[in-house]
């Protein structure tokens, strides 16, 4: 076993500040308190630990006019500093072989549950990390080919070193053994891949399988082929944003996209992920309560069904 059976820790990050939108800080709350952790403590047997807080990290977070743009990033300083702590919480609980749950939290956690799982993986079993990205977008932006400048956006591309930044308080604490290769990295579901995003895809040979993907081959090849890149025996560490789905399952989400994937595919990538035997961590991202109030519940309700899938839930 890469992990030790039944032994969870549950990390909830309600931080927003890799995008503009209110709300989304709100999510591991929302997702609590509509019963995911009894859940997976009651029906799915998890020894869960979690301190029963969600974590706002407001304290290490530098007042907005200490944190100004940097390369075109929005607050770069707070975003490094939550997922500088962020990684080390993750580290912890991975380096006693727990499967790690993290609740977020907009897209910019990832740089802190993907580094701190990389981290002990490399430590623990020596051994390279892969990640699964779940996402309309591909979330690889450099600070450069940004048009927005929320790091949301761009948390594979520090994770891979594409972009790099040696300055300790933004991003520089990110070292060697928190990084992972773009060879070991897949995307499904992607629909909405800004220009410069598509460049660095193709410069690095990054496999991406895309909608128009998912409608040729169906989702069945589709991760057949995504866990074929990756090979046997892998770490995986997977990154599911809600946004993958198609809005009209998770409509509360602050980058909704057109013609996404049914709910059906996204708790069948969970759960062909669960089945390799080899997950090892598990975020879930991009929930905001607060839009679209009338799908809020659905969209949680969404959420959970892929937590419980990525937990062995759905499968007899
Ligand atoms: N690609 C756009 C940008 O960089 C939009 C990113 C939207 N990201 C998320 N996470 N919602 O996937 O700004
Ligand atoms: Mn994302
Ligand atoms: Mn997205
Ligand atoms: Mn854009």
């Amino acid at each position: 076993f890469l992990t030790n059976p039944n032994q969870l820790g549950v990390v909830a990050v309600g931080f927003n500040g890799g995008q503009y939108k209110k709300g989304v800080e709100a999510a591991p709350m929302a997702l609590i308190e509509s019963g995911l952790l009894t859940q997976l403590r009651d029906d799915l047997d998890y020894d869960v630990q979690h301190d029963d807080t969600v974590h706002y990290y407001e304290k290490d977070i530098p007042a907005e006019d200490q944190d100004p743009e940097h390369r075109g990033m929005k607050k770069p300083r707070a975003v490094s500093a939550v997922t500088e702590r962020l990684s080390s919480q993750v580290y912890n609980y991975a380096k006693d072989g727990k499967f790690v749950l993290t609740l977020g939290g907009d897209h910019s956690i990832a740089i802190g549950t993907i580094s701190g799982t990389a981290k002990a993986i490399r430590e623990r079993l020596g051994r390279e990390m892969a990640v699964i990205w779940v996402d309309a977008h591909a979330d690889i932006n450099i600070p450069e080919t940004s048009d927005s400048g929320n790091i949301h956006g761009m948390p594979m591309a520090f994770l891979t070193r594409l972009a790099r930044e040696d300055r300790r308080d933004i991003f520089g604490w990110l070292h060697d053994e928190h990084i992972v290769s773009t060879r070991k990295l897949v995307y499904i579901g992607l629909r909405d891949v800004d220009r410069g995003e598509k460049k660095i895809l193709r410069d690095n040979g990054i496999k991406a399988f895309s909608m128009h993907d998912i409608d040729r081959h169906g989702i069945g090849r589709v991760v057949d082929m995504a866990l074929a890149h990756i090979g046997n025996d892998v770490p995986i560490h997977l990154s599911f944003d809600v946004d993958a789905l198609d809005p009209q399952w998770a409509p509360s989400t602050g980058t909704p996209v057109r013609g996404g994937l049914t709910l059906r595919e996204g708790d069948f990538i969970c759960e062909c992920v669960h089945e390799t035997g080899n997950l090892v961590a598990m975020d879930l991202v991009e929930v905001n309560p607060s839009l679209e109030s009338v799908g809020a519940a659905e969209t949680i309700r969404a959420g959970c069904s892929l937590v419980r899938s990525a937990l062995g839930d759905t499968l007899l």
